[in-house]
């Protein structure tokens, strides 16, 4: 891409904060005069409220850019800041409510979490892991997988947790890659009642030649399993008679506490490694501020621990924060489509965190599931992990939140540790599809392609010019590719790849991927704001658009919709709809095809891969399909596609 990106979707509506919200939140306007004043003062700060075994002196270590770090002289360990720390005065405040997709659940208090976590951390000890190793976590939604994340930092070993509905080919490669000489596995994971052969996968993944020298397995499905007595333990034997006590290793700030993947649009997929200290500091402090957490608040993030939000707004941040947490196991739509709302009702749930996917497939299931359900617990929504359109935020705002509660779009990455670029709910004034501003602390700026800000209203890339702590350490293995990947776009700053425009308020607006920006007549036009425009009509409830080759306009914008409940799609619709886009944003940004899906092609974490829809659209080969979730979607559409109208 080259030029600035396009400014086309104009969105005027605003949600100050309610004076209840503004008068008892925890963080409040000084905080970014203070953070602006003092970076790292700011910082230190945060991280003082976290503890340590040796306090540090040096805040910043940048003599080795860009391999930053943080808090260098200081040790810890992060469960003591998660878990010990709470228990003198908070022993039997419920740590996770935890429901089985089968019905099932549990509670664990903060004692009980800290007993198991103990337990499991001296049968890993028993069993021959330590500090320095790696440990590969594959499992499902089980309390267990929170245990055994904790436990390994707990004895100073990394954890790698890899998604448990990914192959055992992906499995393998993450294992040799981090060189894993432990795992952690389920016999099964419930999915839509069906089980997935988790400890299946490992054995088909460690088969051969392979550093995995035992297998720890949760029985949770209770399927049959193949058994190594020399490499296989079950988890319930090697926690028995282990003491709920366990010393935790003393880590300086920088040693590892994780690597986890990110496939990345090509190649092998890249380890991202988090450190202790810095990173704990992050999540602990966004988690407090951005979701304005408070010890009565009952909290629910719906991502997979497979997934940095599990890693930072499921485990590190909320427990730093002593929160109560609600863990589903399951999918939203077993046994019935309202499952979401039943859990939120039942718990009494507070701050719900979710994704623009599962919005928008709420959005298309209809609004009398979630209205059958009592839901005014809530008082705050958060949502992450792709640009929200500015109509599945209204609809989340009146249909979840019954249009009393803020809502907090989160944009951050697995590479960035915690939230980046967010509401603050006492704050901040709110606008559907804009994150709006950096988190205090966090240097963001939109420049152009030489790096240059851009002034307010313009668009271009986004950019991080200074260090943060949660920030990734290094690509594991491979810090030439950290360099390059990150660091080598613009001089001195962190590119994270994303498109982005400011308003005249100087708010952000997130604008996809850059490699998914369309060149269209010599326009850049971000797949977002058609996007946007196509979910804007009321018939619609997702809309992925990719630029395909044209002779006229370089580039022609194809657009793949997914209608809400029963509507279905004729030829009068693509009129309307290409109207629509063109009286919203402009006859430039009109697409010339449109294709009605069911479903479209989306990434295991929920995310739409647009690069498929660009194969399909130019009729090519599909190139690497194995992070696909939903496989089947793509033959149809490449079915459908066929007898789409033209321009
Ligand atoms: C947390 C997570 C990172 C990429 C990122 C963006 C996109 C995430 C938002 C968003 C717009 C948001 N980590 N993204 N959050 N785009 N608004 N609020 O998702 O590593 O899996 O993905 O996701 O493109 O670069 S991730």
């Amino acid at each position: 891409m080259s030029g600035a990106i396009e400014n086309l979707f104009h969105e005027d509506r605003q949600f100050p904060p309610s004076d209840d919200f503004r008068r008892a939140a925890n963080a409040r306007e000084e905080i970014y005069a203070r953070a602006e004043a003092d970076r790292l003062g700011f910082w230190a700060e945060e991280a003082r409220k976290l503890v340590w075994r040796t306090p540090f002196q040096t805040i910043l270590d940048d003599s080795d850019a860009p391999f930053y770090r943080w808090f260098t002289d200081g040790t810890l360990n992060v469960t003591e800041s998660c878990l010990d720390r709470h228990l003198e005065t908070h022993s039997a405040k419920i740590a996770f409510h935890w429901e089985g997709e089968p019905g099932d659940t549990r509670t664990l208090t903060y004692q009980e979490l800290h007993d198991e976590v103990c337990r499991f951390a001296n049968g890993l000890r028993s069993i021959g892991v330590g500090k320095g190793d790696t440990v590969a976590i594959y499992m499902g939604m089980v309390p267990e997988i929170v245990v055994a994340m904790l436990a390994c930092a707990r004895i100073g070993a990394a954890h790698s947790v890899v998604f448990g509905g990914f192959s055992a080919d992906a499995l393998r490669e993450r294992i040799a890659d981090a060189t894993c000489t432990t795992v952690v596995t389920c016999d099964g994971a419930w999915r839509r009642g069906k089980v997935v052969p988790l400890k299946e996968n490992v054995d088909a993944a460690i088969d051969g030649e392979s550093p995995v020298e035992r297998v720890v397995v949760v029985r949770r499905t209770e399927n049959e399993v193949e058994w190594s007595d020399a490499r296989d333990h079950w988890y319930h034997e090697v926690v028995a008679d282990q003491p709920a006590t366990c010393e935790a290793e003393e880590m300086g700030a920088e040693d590892l506490l994780y690597i986890l993947y990110t496939s990345g649009s090509t190649g092998k997929p890249k380890g991202i490694a988090h450190s202790q200290g810095g990173y704990l500091t992050g999540v602990a402090s966004t988690f407090r501020n951005v979701f304005d957490h408070r010890d009565e608040d009952i909290y629910w993030c719906t991502a997979d621990c497979g997934w940095v939000t599990g890693h930072s707004y499921i485990v590190y941040g909320p427990l730093a924060n002593r929160a109560t947490s609600v863990i589903y196991e399951g999918t939203p739509d077993h046994p019935g489509q309202d499952r979401f709302w039943e859990v939120v009702a039942r718990y009494g749930v507070t701050i719900l965190y979710t994704a623009p996917t599962a919005i928008r497939t709420f959005m298309k299931w209809g609004t009398a599931h979630p209205a059958r359900h009592d839901l005014s617990s809530l008082r705050l929504l958060g949502s992450v992990g792709e640009p929200i359109n500015p109509e599945a935020w209204m609809w989340y705002h009146e249909h979840i939140g019954g249009s009393r509660c803020p809502i907090v779009d989160t944009w951050w990455q697995t590479e960035t540790g915690a939230i980046m670029i967010s509401p603050l709910p006492g704050v901040t004034t709110l606008k559907p599809g804009s994150a709006t501003r950096p988190y205090p602390g966090i240097d963001a700026v939109i420049v152009d392609e030489e790096g240059n800000e851009v002034p307010p209203g313009g668009g271009g890339f986004l950019a991080v010019r200074s260090p943060w702590p949660s920030m990734l350490r290094t690509i594991h293995g491979d810090p030439e590719r950290y360099r390059e990947v990150y660091w080598s776009r613009f001089d001195g700053m962190y590119f994270p790849g994303d498109g982005c425009k400011s308003d005249e308020d100087g708010d952000f607006w997130l604008l996809g991927r850059v490699d998914d920006v369309m060149l269209v007549s010599g326009h850049n036009i971000s797949t977002t704001e058609v996007e946007s425009a196509l979910v804007d009509h009321h018939a619609v409830a997702e809309a992925a658009v990719v630029g395909r080759t044209d002779p006229r306009t370089g580039q022609a914008i194809a657009a793949f919709v997914t209608l809400k409940g029963e509507t279905r799609g004729d030829d009068g619709l693509i009129d309307e709809l290409r109207g629509h886009v063109a009286t919203k944003i402009g006859p430039i940004a009109k697409p010339a095809s449109i294709v009605f899906t069911a479903d479209l092609p989306k990434t295991r974490s929920g995310k739409i891969m647009r690069r498929l829809l660009r194969d399909i659209s130019e009729q090519r080969q599909l190139g690497d399909v194995t992070t696909l979730a939903n496989a089947e979607i793509v033959e149809a559409i490449r079915s459908g596609a066929a007898s789409s109208s033209e321009d």
